[in-house]
């Protein structure tokens, strides 16, 4: 049995509905369980400015699936509640579901990077995920107290 964070990201269509229904599409999963879910937070777009504001949370499972078969799982779930998937970069979509960490494994594949190669300079990752591990050490043995307090909010508020 495995411990993984996965990351939550929606800025079309009904993003809290998305979510929502995601958490559950998640929860179904064979032998995978959610233990907890984040705060759901209202986040300014990294990337291009002329897009909305993404609702982010993120998502404690333990799971007996194996970091591939989780990612297949997961692009299923994206496509399943809706998502287009376009080649712009970093541009809108109506649900994202990135794996973050995965035990403390690191994977460098082609199709997979754990932990989420981007993750340490995400205040909308980051947070969410202190919210629910305040005391997490990252594969790399840094603290994650320690990149929040060097990380700055950039507007994020809580998703009312
Ligand atoms: N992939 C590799 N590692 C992973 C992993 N750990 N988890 C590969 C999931 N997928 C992983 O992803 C492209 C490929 O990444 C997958 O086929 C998988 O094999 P994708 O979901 O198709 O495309 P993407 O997410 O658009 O790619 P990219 O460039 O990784 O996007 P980002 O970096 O995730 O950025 N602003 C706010 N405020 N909140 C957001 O959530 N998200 C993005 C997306 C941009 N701006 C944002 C947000
Ligand atoms: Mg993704």
């Amino acid at each position: 049995m495995s411990l993984a964070f996965i990351a939550l990201g929606a800025n079309l269509g009904e993003p809290l509905k998305q979510a929502q229904d995601a958490v559950k599409s998640v929860n179904s999963l064979r032998s995978t369980k959610v233990l907890e879910v984040s705060p759901f937070y209202r986040s300014k777009p990294l990337g291009p400015q002329d897009q909305p504001d993404y609702l982010n949370a993120v998502i404690k499972i333990t799971t007996e699936l194996s970091p591939i078969a989780l990612l297949n799982a997961l692009q299923k779930i994206e496509k399943d509640l809706g998502r287009v998937r376009k080649s712009n970069r970093w541009g809108p979509r109506t649900l994202d579901l990135d794996i973050l960490l995965y035990d403390n494994i690191q994977i460098n594949s082609e199709n997979l990077t754990i932990p989420h190669y981007d993750m340490k300079n995400r205040e909308f990752v980051l947070y969410p995920l202190f919210d629910l591990e305040p005391e997490l050490v990252l594969p790399d043995h840094s603290l994650l107290s320690e990149l929040i307090s060097h990380l700055p909010l950039k507007g994020m508020t809580r998703w009312s």
